[in-house]
């Protein structure tokens, strides 16, 4: 199942003007940059408080063909994603499959940090574009 908000994902055009808009504006610190170059983003995730809580990604194009500058010229800048932690992303996207859900992904793809990432389809999931989160670390190796 869920077990919480992981992040809240936000395009934007430019991803160090965004950081530094939301630092100046809402004194938000950056606590993790990288380039995920399979998914064709930049991105820098934001701590909220004692950054204990859910996160703040800001998403911004590495490539002209990738899902963010896609996002960025039909809808412009704003919340494009809700991500969820849990434990397992197989099981969880295998649960959601199993209610009639499309996933994006037939197996999970890499994402924030050494997570396993997928996504299910916005038309599925009432307009939002929910995207599921097993962080590094928690699974057990097998074997
Ligand atoms: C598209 N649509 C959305 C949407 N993107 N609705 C809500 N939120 C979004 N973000 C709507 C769009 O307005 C169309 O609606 C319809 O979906 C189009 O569907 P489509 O033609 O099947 O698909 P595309 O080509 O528009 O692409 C949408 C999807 C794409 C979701 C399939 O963005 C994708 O593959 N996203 C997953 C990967 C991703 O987002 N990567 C960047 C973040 P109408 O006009 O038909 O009504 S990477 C990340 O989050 C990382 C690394 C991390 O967290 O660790």
């Amino acid at each position: 199942g869920l077990l919480r908000v992981d992040h809240v994902g936000i395009a934007v055009a430019d991803l160090d003007a965004a950081m530094a808009f939301y630092a100046e504006t809402f004194g938000l610190r950056c606590v993790h940059e990288e380039t995920n170059e399979e998914q064709g983003v930049r991105e820098a995730m934001l701590a909220v408080g004692d950054g204990t809580g859910p996160r703040l990604q800001l998403l911004a194009p590495a490539r002209p063909d990738s899902a963010i500058a896609k996002f960025l010229d039909r809808s412009g800048p704003g919340l494009q994603q809700l991500a969820y932690t849990v434990a397992d992303v197989e099981a969880a996207s295998a649960a959601l499959r199993a209610r009639g859900l499309r996933l994006l992904y037939d197996t999970p793809r890499r994402g924030t940090a050494g997570s396993r990432i997928n996504f299910v389809h916005p038309k599925d999931a009432g307009g939002v574009l929910v995207e599921l989160v097993e962080p590094a670390g928690v699974r057990t190796p097998k074997g």
